[in-house]
């Protein structure tokens, strides 16, 4: 399954696992890009995995109460694929769908109010040449308007080699249940995944960049910034892109894919996950917004290749494995969601990993973690979205399956 995307790789044959919910556990590892493997058997990697595992072992000797995710809601069919969520102004949660595991439902918006009353927002527009739009991250803006991640072929890609390369970043006015205005602020993008409004700019994870070739094969992905009033920029895919704000490599031959969630912290810093390495990486600016420093804060110990023979055993049993969504509490602890892992982990800001619920594979009726794609903090709760739609020998989900579901966790 190496350079294939989550989306590519085959149904697995992965053993179910038994382990919901499984007892924190809490690992302490940090490492800057350079310190990352990239074959299991070289000696100086080995060498400082060891030296990791050395500083790691003591610290899985703590152990928490283990979390119980709960149902928040079943959706309605019009969502069988739930991913970002975004907090409007009147205090209901919304939720994208880019329904990539039933394509011929529209993508659109869904709005649960406090009271977990659940309704279809509005379909997000199509693009006119694939007649579909797939919304992924999802961030309101200043005025209201809503920033969307339309991650428009993620499942087959449109290109000769299966890239993708015609992405939007939308700019959406809702009013009245209604798109009243649809601005393209960016097109022709490959993988678009999660968005953030700062200060002026919007920020997207582009998860996959195939047009950039490196000597070493690895995976380059990307952060891009625009400025919230861009219209119809064409993005190229490569380096020279001048909205590109900082490239990420993914190490783990393994998963190849790339930048995925991301949230700004306190200091104004911005962490942006490397899904396939397990990785946070910390972004910092200077006052005029230039990124002087990109360092990986917080990443996981399993380097288990995944020709080995225990590699199904042992990849449940990795702290965050995976990193798909994140938010971020006012203390600067980021919740991770560990999609390949059916976990929630939470990163302390010294980056200490503590894996608050883990989930076997499930349909989610139990309000186990289906898959959880992005996780955001709602009226006190930790609510996480269960994507269920990809399988591979590296998931821990064997299916997509009914119902489709949002889960929540307690904050300590
Ligand atoms: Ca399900
Ligand atoms: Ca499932």
């Amino acid at each position: 399954m190496s350079h294939m995307h989550p989306w590519h790789q085959p149904k697995n044959s992965f053993p179910s696992c038994s382990c919901t919910p499984r007892a924190p556990r809490e690992v302490v590892l940090h490492a800057e890009p350079e310190e990352y493997g990239h074959d299991s058997s070289a000696g100086p990697w080995r060498f400082r995995f060891l030296l990791a595992l050395g500083l790691v072992l003591p610290a899985m000797a703590h152990v928490a109460p283990a979390a119980t995710p709960r149902l928040l809601v079943t959706l309605p069919d019009d969502c069988p694929t739930p991913d970002g969520m975004a907090i409007d102004a009147q205090g209901n949660l919304v939720v994208a769908c880019p329904n990539f595991a039933e394509p011929a439902r529209p993508g659109c918006l869904i709005r649960i109010d406090p009271q977990l009353r659940v309704a279809k927002w509005v379909d997000v527009p199509v693009l006119p040449e694939s007649g579909h739009a797939c919304p992924m991250g999802i961030a309101f803006g200043p005025d209201g308007d809503l920033y969307v991640c339309d991650n428009q072929d993620w499942a087959a890609g449109n290109g000769p080699q299966g890239e993708i390369n015609r992405g939007r970043l939308l700019r959406l006015r809702i009013r009245d249940g209604h798109v009243e205005r649809t601005t393209v602020v960016a097109h022709s993008i490959s993988h678009p995944n999660g968005v953030r409004v700062r200060d002026g700019h919007v920020y997207i994870t582009v998860s996959l960049l195939p047009k950039v070739k490196r000597p070493d094969g690895l995976l380059t992905s990307a952060v891009y910034r625009f400025k919230l009033d861009d219209e119809n920029i064409r993005v190229s895919n490569t380096l020279d892109d001048p909205n590109l704000l900082v490239s990420l490599v993914t190490r783990n031959r393994d998963c190849q894919y790339g930048a995925d969630g991301l949230v700004f912290d306190s200091r104004g810093q911005l962490l942006v996950g490397n899904f396939g390495d397990g990785a946070l990486h910390r972004i910092a600016f200077d006052a005029a917004g230039r990124v002087v420093g990109q360092t990986v804060f917080a990443q996981t110990d399993f380097r288990t290749p995944a020709a080995s023979p225990d590699f199904a055993r042992r990849m449940v049993q990795a702290a965050m494995r995976t990193t798909d969504g994140i938010c971020i509490d006012a203390q600067d602890n980021v919740y991770v969601a560990d999609f390949s892992n059916n976990a929630v982990c939470r990163v302390d800001p010294t980056g200490k990993i503590t894996v608050l619920a883990q989930s076997a594979d499930t349909d989610g009726r139990d309000g186990g973690l289906d898959q959880p794609g992005e996780p955001i903090i709602w009226n006190g709760k930790l609510v996480v979205t269960c994507f269920d739609a990809v399988t591979g020998p590296d998931k821990v989900n064997q299916r997509h399956d009914r119902p489709s579901t949002i889960v929540w966790l307690p904050l300590e």
